[in-house]
């Protein structure tokens, strides 16, 4: 049937961008006529995008419209956790956060925890508003370390920022090792250009524990026990120092402390290295061979393989294998594990107003560590009790590690938590006011990438659905009725927009994207943004990197390990993006329902089946699913995939029920994937 269409409603086509925290960030084109919506595709014109999107946001169009969404303010009636709310008008929930806030501001403001991640990455909706918001507050800092902190502190350390090589030149690679990342439900638009590579004649290898829809496209897997990628870097350097197939010149001239690293490496013979990795020497050897003989050979890193205790540290060696052969040189040469440290027009200090801080220096408190955080009295070390929480753009009770912690400190009846969210989300439930936010579509944004080096715009393209405000409207109001009446605080969303990037803000409307200033090889002659422009093996103030153990391992803890003898690891699903999508039933049908992967041999030994439900646990809870016996899990290694939301799951948990929360050896990272568990039938 042909819609009727308003006679009097124009068709617009407008630039949008899409918000997840995926390294595409693709540019969309959004056509709509009057207030509804025709069509959300990718941009044809966008040259990492090419006019496709992935599964999940070809569906935003559903997640928009949801008939669940959260369309006005609500206020708690049930106990705390119940997910019970009545309906509140706007200036009545707005004078009573407020209210709250200044009581509690008055004894101290540290007491009260902004909390939020990247359910936006958009500037505008992200820390903008916000920051000035909590800045001049006073509020506790929250150092926001749940993705990508290990990685990227070792890969700042030894290169001097977040960078890395253009995602176009994969096409042009000879060798391409894709290394902790399943591109395909990741990291698609690199895929496309690895496929490119592929069909010129490049190898690609999959360097995974789980034989994921990625490692099974490419020409070899090698699969790794989970927290041992290190090792398997030392033992490259070892073959390659033995077999010289070395770039001396590029060592001498742009490598710090070459002479140190060599020494290591020649302690991690093959052997040495696949006894740690669970794999065998001959696929180091062989691994090695490819990646010292073929050139330009780059490499894929993501973020999947610094989620445990060595994180940090393998991130540095791996980072530093390109320097050893001199790949670098190359354009199709190098590493990818984020681009983010190319936005240098990004204006972080005008958008997020540190200076509002005026002199104080308010504690902060690490989003990975929220459970005991949550749980913590006051004292001279820690400050006061948290006392209030405001969340926006994160579904912590679904994301964050021990979620039995995390869960007892959001039902605490003393707290007090606003939640800003599109969705009743697990962690909405435990509010005392939801207020209901805008979608990408509806509201201002500006967006830069972390995969790739343009900068995007997005307009809005329909009207607010129900009563909803953007997050920093929301804030802008809250700080009306705080009495902040600096100017700053009046900047509408267009202005923030306006005031992120030093670029031609009127060009980046019209076109809907702009290409950074990138070199094309950006280390061919070194150059690195360390300080002695050397990327660093070890400096006088940096110790050599090395192997460092899973916290949940049989090196370091014997005795668990026998109790729990199954490495767990609990990557992405393809269908959602961390927690959000579960709800969307077109996609949550794709997925099923909660399952972890077990390889046969593990799965008779305790004489499971597929498709049963079975029951993962630890010590720090039990996760029920379901059995999936299959060849993505290797020995010794199960795959429980994420994040589902805890309420739409069996028992009314998710796999965070069974992470822990200790960090990683850089960047106070959480250890996702260094957890053990044992598995039995339900
Ligand atoms: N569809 C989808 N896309 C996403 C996301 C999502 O949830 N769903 N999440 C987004 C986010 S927040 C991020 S941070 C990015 C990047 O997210 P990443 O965490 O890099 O996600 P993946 O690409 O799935 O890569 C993780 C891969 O690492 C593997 N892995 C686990 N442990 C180890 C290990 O110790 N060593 C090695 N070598 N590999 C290991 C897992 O099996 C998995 O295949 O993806 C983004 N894109
Ligand atoms: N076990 C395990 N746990 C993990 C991971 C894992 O691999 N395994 N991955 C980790 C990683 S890499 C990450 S990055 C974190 C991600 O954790 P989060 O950043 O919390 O990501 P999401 O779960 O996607 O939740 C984002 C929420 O923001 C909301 N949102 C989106 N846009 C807006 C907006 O404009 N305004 C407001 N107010 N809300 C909005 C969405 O509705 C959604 O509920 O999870 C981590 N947790
Ligand atoms: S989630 Fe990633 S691949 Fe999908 S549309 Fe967004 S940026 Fe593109
Ligand atoms: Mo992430």
């Amino acid at each position: 049937m042909t819609p009727t269409r308003d006679p009097s409603a124009t068709t617009r086509v407008i630039h949008a961008a899409c918000p997840h925290d995926c390294p595409d960030t693709c540019a969309i084109r959004v056509t709509v006529e009057g207030e509804r919506l025709i069509r959300l595709q990718g941009e044809p014109d966008h040259p990492t995008t090419h006019g496709a999107l992935c599964t999940k946001v070809s569906r935003y169009a559903e997640r928009n419209s949801h008939p669940e969404r959260v369309l006005q303010p609500l206020r708690r009636v049930g106990p705390k956790g119940s997910g019970q709310f009545e309906p509140v008008g706007w200036d009545e929930a707005l004078d009573d956060i407020a209210a709250r806030l200044k009581a509690i501001a008055a004894r101290d403001p540290q007491a009260i925890l902004p909390y939020s991640y990247a359910g936006t990455m958009g500037f505008v909706q992200g820390e903008a508003m916000a920051g000035r918001f909590f800045h001049r507050l006073g509020a506790s800092q929250l150092n926001r370390t749940i993705c990508a902190e290990a990685g990227a502190t070792g890969l700042a350390l030894t290169y001097g920022a977040t960078v890395g090589m253009h995602l176009e030149h994969f096409a042009e690679s000879r060798l391409i090792l894709i290394w902790g990342s399943n591109s395909i439900a990741s990291n698609l638009h690199f895929w496309t250009y690895a496929q490119a590579a592929k069909r010129a004649g490049a190898k690609l290898i999959a360097i995974d524990p789980r034989r994921t829809e990625t490692a099974e496209k490419c020409h070899q897997h090698i699969a790794l026990r989970p927290g041992t990628d290190s090792a398997l870097a030392l033992g490259l350097m070892h073959e390659l120092v033995v077999n010289d197939w070395l770039d001396h010149d590029y060592l001498t001239q742009h490598v710090e402390g070459w002479p140190e690293l060599r020494e290591r490496a020649l302690r991690w013979p093959p052997e040495r290295a696949a006894e740690v990795c669970g794999i065998s020497a001959d696929e180091v050897r062989g691994l090695a061979r490819d990646y010292g003989t073929t050139a330009p050979a780059a490499i894929r890193l993501n973020y999947g393989m610094q989620r445990v205790a060595g994180g940090g540290n393998a991130a540095r060696l791996i980072a530093l294998l390109p320097c050893l052969v001199g790949a670098w040189r190359h354009r199709a040469g190098g590493l990818l594990l984020s681009a983010s440290g190319w936005n240098k027009p990004f204006r972080n200090r005008a958008l997020e107003r540190p200076d509002l801080l005026a002199g104080r220096q308010p504690r902060s408190i690490n989003m990975s560590t929220i459970g005991d955080d949550l749980l913590r009295e006051a004292s001279p070390a820690f400050g006061p009790r948290i006392e209030a929480l405001i969340v926006y753009n994160s579904n912590p009770v679904a994301v964050a590690p021990e979620s039995a912690k995390v869960v007892a400190g959001f039902r605490r009846e003393d707290l007090f938590t606003v939640v800003l969210e599109h969705f009743l989300t697990d962690t909405a439930d435990h509010a005392d006011y939801v207020l209901p936010a805008t979608t990408q579509l509806e509201h201002w944004d500006v967006h830069a990438s972390y995969g790739h080096t343009y900068l995007l715009i997005n307009e809005p393209a329909l009207p607010p659905a129900g009563q909803a405000r953007s997050n920093a409207e929301i804030f802008r109001q809250l700080a009306a009725r705080m009495g902040f009446d600096e100017p700053c605080f009046q900047d509408d969303d267009l202005s923030l927009a306006r005031q992120a990037f030093e670029v031609d803000f009127d060009e980046l409307r019209r076109v809907g994207w702009l290409k950074l200033p990138v070199p094309e090889a950006p280390f061919a002659e070194g150059r690195f943004f360390t300080a002695s422009g050397k990327a660093r093996a070890c400096a006088p103030c940096l110790p050599l990197p090395d192997h460092v153990p899973n916290h949940e391992s049989a090196e370091r803890d014997p005795a668990l390990a026998q109790r729990y003898p199954l490495a767990m690891i609990s990557p992405p699903s393809r269908n959602f993006l961390n927690s959000t999508f579960v709800n969307v039933k077109s996609l949550r049908d794709i997925e099923g329902e909660p399952l972890l992967e077990i390889c046969d041999a593990d799965a008779q030994a305790r004489g499971l089946v597929d498709g049963q439900p079975v029951r993962v646990f630890n010590d720090r809870g039990e996760y029920h699913c379901v059995a999936r016996v299959s060849p993505r899990a290797r020995p010794g290694v199960v795959n429980g995939l994420g994040v589902w939301w805890r309420k739409l799951g069996r028992n009314g948990t998710n796999v965070n029920q069974l992470t822990h929360q200790r960090l990683t050896d850089l960047g106070e990272a959480p250890c996702f994937y260094d957890c053990l568990v044992e598995v039995a039938p339900l």
